[in-house]
């Protein structure tokens, strides 16, 4: 499977220059010139499975863009990660060798600083409080501040809350001391996990199955749709519901592609992408309720925090290290809880 995701790297980067120079037989030029009109076949890539809510929102916006182009645009989904791992993704999409991703936040925080308030810890209350933020102007100023890192955002869509799960029996914020926990690759997670005490393992989403089977780490976190689908929970039977985060996810194109398309092609690819979020949203509660069912049916145990605050606590030198970096956008997801 690795080998298959490297091979899948490698061939992405060989034929990148290809879709560009013919728009995949569509005539679109290399010289900078927007043609109008031009065919295009492009990749977007997605590391969840089929039938998964970001995926079934990556299709929509997808089919969207065929239909209001007359087919002259056609974005090929590919799911399961079968196009690489976030991160190499998010370089391969900087370069232009894959065109569109939808990826978590976190890991694209790495490559674009101001992304990395939304990983910071307990700092949206709900999915209500999130979303008013996201669709702000300061939401989509910080969409479009992806271009600085060679992207271009779309569109955020939903990903719920993320919470612990480990091996053995974890029932309090006491239990995650001193264990071995994998985090998305993102350096405020490092610190989230080191504040909270236990010992943080960045790897990448696709290698965690197999860590947390032969006991490499002890846990993990995530919300619940992604501890079902990726089969965490078989291996790791104990969740810790304190969600720590909501991590919003972004689609997102590479700056070098969206540069060489028309005007009216760039409206039309843009507005696709914020009408695939209602499609997203209403799959991602209808999911995120199934799988929390599916994952109690299975004989997982769900143990809920009560109460937040020694856990907001625990996590206060986090903000304090990173909060300043972010003091005009904290204000605006402040204000947006009012
Ligand atoms: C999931 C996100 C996915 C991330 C994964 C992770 O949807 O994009 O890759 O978490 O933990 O919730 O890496």
């Amino acid at each position: 499977m690795r080998g298959k995701k490297l091979f899948a790297a490698a061939l992405s980067l060989l034929v990148a220059g290809a879709v560009l120079v013919t728009g995949c037989g569509g005539g679109a030029k290399t010289t900078g010139e927007k043609k109008e009109g031009a065919k295009y076949t492009f990749r977007l890539a997605e590391t969840h499975p089929p039938d998964y809510p970001t995926t079934m929102g990556d299709k929509k916006f997808a089919e969207l863009v065929y239909e209001r182009t007359n087919g002259r645009i056609k974005i090929e989904v590919f799911p399961s990660g079968q196009l690489g791992e976030e991160k190499a993704v998010i370089e391969q999409v900087q370069l232009g060798a894959i065109e569109f991703t939808r990826v978590s936040a976190s890991p694209l925080a790495e490559f674009n600083k101001q992304l990395g308030v939304l990983s910071l810890p307990y700092i949206f209350d709900s999915d209500e409080h999130m979303w008013k933020f996201l669709t702000s102007d300061m939401g989509n100023k910080m969409l479009d501040g992806l271009e600085t890192s060679k992207m271009k955002g779309l569109a955020y869509y939903s990903s719920g809350s993320r919470s612990f799960y480990a091996r053995k029996p974890i029932k309090s914020l006491d239990d995650l001391k001193g264990l071995k926990i994998r985090v998305q690759q993102s350096k405020i997670n490092m610190d989230m996990i080191s504040a909270l005490g236990a010992s943080a393992t960045p790897m990448p989403y696709g290698e965690v199955f197999s860590a947390l089977q032969t006991g490499v780490i002890d846990g993990a976190e995530n919300n619940y749709p992604s501890y079902y689908s990726s089969n965490h929970y078989q291996v790791a039977k104990y969740y810790l519901l304190d969600k720590h985060q909501r991590v919003p996810e972004v689609l997102l194109v590479s700056k070098a592609v969206w540069d060489k398309l028309s005007d009216e092609d760039k409206k039309i690819i843009k507005q696709a992408a914020l009408d695939s979020v209602k499609t997203q949203r209403e799959l991602w509660d209808k999911f995120e309720k199934e799988s929390e069912a599916k994952l109690r049916a299975a004989g997982v145990t769900i143990t809920e925090v009560t109460d937040v605050k020694p856990w907001q606590a625990a996590v206060k030198p986090v903000i304090d290290k990173y909060g300043p970096e972010y003091k005009e956008v904290l204000e605006a997801i402040d204000k947006a809880r009012k």
